[in-house]
């Protein structure tokens, strides 16, 4: 019987490094390990060994199946990753050097991902709200928060009126508006808010590959009796798969913004590089796309909404960035160029 397994866990290997689908590696999967497979089938035998001999191949059996197994989970990584670098090497890559066809105008490639967002939330039963680009010091912080002097304003460094005005730095800045607008209907009738609200954001920061000084976010709030995380998740998985139509890899992790509590950094994995790390991801093979969170009692409470009885979810999605993976922009500046050679390669599905 060591034979026999030893013989199993070779062929195996062999019979693997052959493998190139993931179908074929769940044919093989079911040969070896399925109910009615060699190694199962060799298990069943076991009974008929000797007391002393039991243990051993017990033990060897197992160790074959677990090398099985991990080669099974390395073959499976291989096949994934390579299939998802022929989807990026077969994605429409945006060629700065392509020859422009001028005698037409075309849509931003953000205009292109904003329409597209706003018809996935739309049909979500979500309201698109317009708001204005300059917004007080209020709207932007101390309705989320944020208080003067308080250490998380260094994060977004923007652009100041001598009216004391600023250039908004977040979409969020519409939050404490679009509650206000909405908590009537909420409060007297149970409407719950289901509000998105695209717009230009502006901060005070170098510029790089993958951050400019001008960008579009589109905030997103959903507030109701008993919202909780998995509504938060379950509308950032149905846009993401629609935007791009197909599985996307994601991560959440934790992430500090005083206006969510708690808060998440959502992450794709970056499509320009297929996670490898590459300008555009700053190396890490991850693209901070929409930071998202349960929001604050206090900006409940700022926006006259009761955070003891009604909760609530935000997202601040990216939409440049979106635009760039969608699109395969490798310099986010190149969207602001105004180079009509670069802007004609994008058309308008409708
Ligand atoms: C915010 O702006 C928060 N208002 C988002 C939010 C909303 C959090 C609601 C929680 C609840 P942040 O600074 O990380 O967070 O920006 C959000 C997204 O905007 C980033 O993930 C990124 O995709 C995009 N972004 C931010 N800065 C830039 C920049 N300089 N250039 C291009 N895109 C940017």
């Amino acid at each position: 019987m060591r034979e026999k397994l030893e013989a199993i866990r070779q062929n195996a290997e062999a019979e693997l490094s052959k493998i190139t689908s993931a179908e074929q590696i769940e044919n093989f999967r079911v040969a070896v390990l399925g109910k009615k497979g060699e190694l199962t089938s060799i298990l069943k035998t076991m009974g008929k060994l000797s007391a002393e001999e039991r243990p051993v191949i017990g033990q060897l059996a197992n160790d074959v199946r677990t090398f099985i197994e991990d080669k099974i989970t390395e073959k499976t990584n291989e096949i994934k990753e390579k299939e998802t670098q022929r989807e990026i090497d077969s994605m429409p890559i945006f060629d700065i050097s392509a020859p422009s066809d001028l005698s037409r105008g075309s849509y931003h490639p953000i205009t292109l991902v904003q329409r597209e967002c706003e018809r996935i939330f739309k049909s979500m039963g979500f309201t698109v709200e317009d708001y204005s680009e300059v917004v007080t010091d209020y709207e932007c912080f101390e309705s989320l928060n944020i208080p003067k002097h308080h250490p998380a304003r260094d994060m977004q460094d923007t652009y100041y009126l001598e009216n004391g005005q600023l250039l908004k730095s977040q979409t969020s800045a519409a939050q404490n508006a679009i509650y206000k607008k909405y908590k009537d209907a909420l409060i007297n009738d149970g409407v719950p808010i289901k509000a998105i609200f695209p717009g230009r954001c502006f901060r005070n920061e170098a510029t790089d590959a993958c951050h400019e000084n001008t960008f579009f976010q589109m905030e997103g709030v959903m507030v109701d009796k008993n919202i909780s995380i998995s509504n938060l998740i379950y509308f950032m998985k149905t846009m993401l798969s629609e935007v791009f139509r197909k599985d996307i890899k994601v991560r959440l992790r934790p992430g500090f913004f005083p206006f969510v509590e708690p808060g998440f950094e959502l992450d794709i994995s970056c499509l320009i590089c297929g996670g490898e790390g590459c300008p555009s991801c700053k190396h890490s093979g991850w693209l901070e796309l929409c930071p998202c969170g349960m929001i604050h009692p206090e900006v409940l409470k700022a926006g006259g909404i009761d955070p003891e009885e009604y909760t609530g979810f935000a997202f601040g999605l990216g939409l440049t960035r979106l635009a760039m993976m969608k699109y395969g922009v490798k310099d986010i500046r190149d969207l602001n160029s105004g180079s009509l050679k670069s802007l004609s390669q994008f058309t308008d599905d409708e």
